[in-house]
Parts: C-alpha cells; structure tokens; sequence
C-alpha cells in the first residue's frame, strides 16, 4: 500500500489530543477545529451483545470514520471520509451465485433481516502497521452463505465490490494503482466461521460511505485489507480466486493474509503495531489474537502461504 512519506492524517491527529499539547493549547484548538466528520446515520437497535466480542475499549468515532483506506475513493487515509459523502447506497443488493444449489439476490432490506444484529467488538490490524478497536453490527457470512447451499464443489467464496467511476472519479489503475472492482477471496472453511461477518453498522448506526455502506465483509483475523467493503457480489467458486492486493503486487500481498507478527511485510516489520489513540506501540498478536482460528491452518505453511 501506499505509504506515504508526511501522511495527510498525521498520527498526532489520532493520539488524545492532551498528551501531546497543553490544555490551554488543547481548548483553543477544539474551539477552531472543524466540523467532526460529517455523520449522522441511522440508528440501529435491537442489538444482541456477542460472546465473540474482545474486552476492549473501541477506538474513538473519529479515528474509525475519519482514518481508513477505501482506494475507490481516494488513497490518502482521509480521502474516503471526504470524498464517500455523496455515495448513492439505496437501491442495494447482493448477488449470490456460482457453486451453490440456489443462487439468491439479496436487496437491503433482506440483507438487513437476514439474522439478528449483534454488535461485536473486533481488533482490526491494517497492514500498514496500525490498528484500531471497532463494534462492528451485523452477523456471520455463514447465515447468508447457508440460505445459498453450496454445492460440494465450492471451495472458495469469491467477493466484489460496487464499482462506478461516475460515483468514484478517482477509482482508476491510474490514479489508484490497483484495479476495480476492488476483488477479495475467502476459502470455505473460513468464510463459514463464525467470526467471519457480514457488517451493515458499526457503534450503533448503519455503515457510514466510508466505512464501505451500506454491507461489508469483516474478517478480524486477517489484514484490514481482506475485509472488502460495499459489496455487490459473492460467487462460490472451486478454484482459489484472484484479490486485488495480491494482483498489485504477489511479493507482498498473499492471499491468506492473516495477521502474523513472524511473518514481515517486505518492506517493513510486522513484529509490532501501533493502536490509534495510544501512544507506542504494541506487539502484534498471532491471528491478531484470535486462537479460535489457528485450527483453519493446521498443516499449513503459514510462511509460504502469507
Ligand atoms: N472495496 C474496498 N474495500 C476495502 C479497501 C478498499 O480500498 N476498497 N481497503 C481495505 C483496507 S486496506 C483496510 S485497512 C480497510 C479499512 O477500512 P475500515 O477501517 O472501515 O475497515 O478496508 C479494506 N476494504
Ligand atoms: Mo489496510
């Protein structure tokens, strides 16, 4: 990904503000500071707690909504925040085809009735080294995936994004540097785990643009760049399918991806991360901490495969 030399959101923007100016200082500037990023989304309630949330504390509304990557939208951490605001997601829907015994179109409102909403508090490691703290809502792939029945030759879940340079100018190779529809790949086995999430919210409000509205995958276990954003398509496939990442550059993107603090991007170490709103650093987790996992990779060289 593009790491950026003076990044736009530099990381004193995303640490509380009074570690690093005094109170006077830090009063002055929350009286000059501009809007918070714009959001005001619908409330979701009849939320269920979830038994697979971590005990920790959610990163602040302004790191999640104001700090991610979503190319269609611009490649600077900012860029989807400001430039997501207009993106038209009603009418929605999902089609879910290929090696199943009954492909289905699921519009918005049966993707939001699919299941009941849980919120469920992930840790989400972006790649890049940083990561943050989020209450997803929504509810397992598998609830979706098993209404479709897959066939006995589906071995791998292919996902696509909505792709439209009318609404996403800046969502071209050129400008970009990768290619749309922004692609990702499961294989079965850990598109049907349970921690595996189909997320329409986050806090308790539907999926702000920019957090990839109005239905995104959630995969905690691997990098951020796995959990594919406002997605269009799910086809079931035999053969493990291309993802874009690993199409822009195979040297540094794998397709399993997960979180593994022995395994070092290319160009930078993964030993350690840097939480958002923290100061330091912190060790990196094995599957980003999630043990229920590792079963999926028994026998597997997660070294060769990463
Ligand atoms: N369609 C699409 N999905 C995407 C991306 C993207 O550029 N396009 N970026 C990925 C990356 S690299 C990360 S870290 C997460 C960041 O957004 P989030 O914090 O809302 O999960 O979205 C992922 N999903
Ligand atoms: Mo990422």
């Amino acid at each position: 990904m593009i790491i950026r030399k003076a990044p736009l959101f530099r990381y004193s923007d995303i640490t509380p503000k009074e570690t690093y100016v005094n109170r006077r200082r830090f009063l002055a500037a929350a009286l000059a500071a501009p809007a918070a990023v714009a959001f005001g989304g619908a409330k979701l309630t009849n939320l269920q707690k979830s038994p697979l949330s971590v005990d920790e504390k959610p990163s602040a509304t302004n790191i999640v909504f104001g700090f991610n990557n979503f190319y269609e939208f611009g490649t600077g951490k900012e860029d989807p925040a400001h430039n997501a605001t207009n993106f038209k997601t009603t009418p929605w829907a999902i089609h879910v085809e290929g090696e199943v015994a009954k492909a289905k179109t699921f519009d918005l409102d049966a993707i939001m009735k699919l299941a009941p909403l849980e919120q469920r508090i992930y840790r989400h490691r972006c790649v890049e080294g940083w990561s943050i703290v989020v209450p997803w809502i929504g509810y397992s792939l598998s609830a979706m995936l098993k209404q479709v029945e897959p066939t006995a030759k589906a071995k791998y879940v292919a996902f696509e994004s909505y792709w439209d340079t009318k609404q996403m100018p800046l969502a071209t190779p050129s400008r970009a540097f990768i290619q749309f529809p922004y692609v990702e790949g499961l294989r079965l086995d850990e598109a049907m785990h349970p921690l595996t999430m189909l997320s329409v919210g986050v806090y308790d409000e539907v999926l702000p643009n920019q957090n990839g509205a109005p239905v995104r995958l959630t995969v905690p276990w691997k990098y951020g760049f796995k959990s594919i954003k406002s997605i269009v398509k799910i086809k079931l496939v035999e053969k493990q399918p291309p993802t874009t990442w690993n199409m822009a550059n195979a040297h540094e993107y794998g397709f399993y991806s997960n979180v593994n603090p022995e395994v070092d991007h290319p160009r930078w170490s993964q030993a350690t991360e840097r939480r958002l709103g923290e100061l330091g650093r912190r060790k990196t987790l094995m599957f980003n901490g999630y043990d229920q996992v590792a079963s999926l990779y028994t026998g597997l060289d997660l070294k060769k495969n990463y």
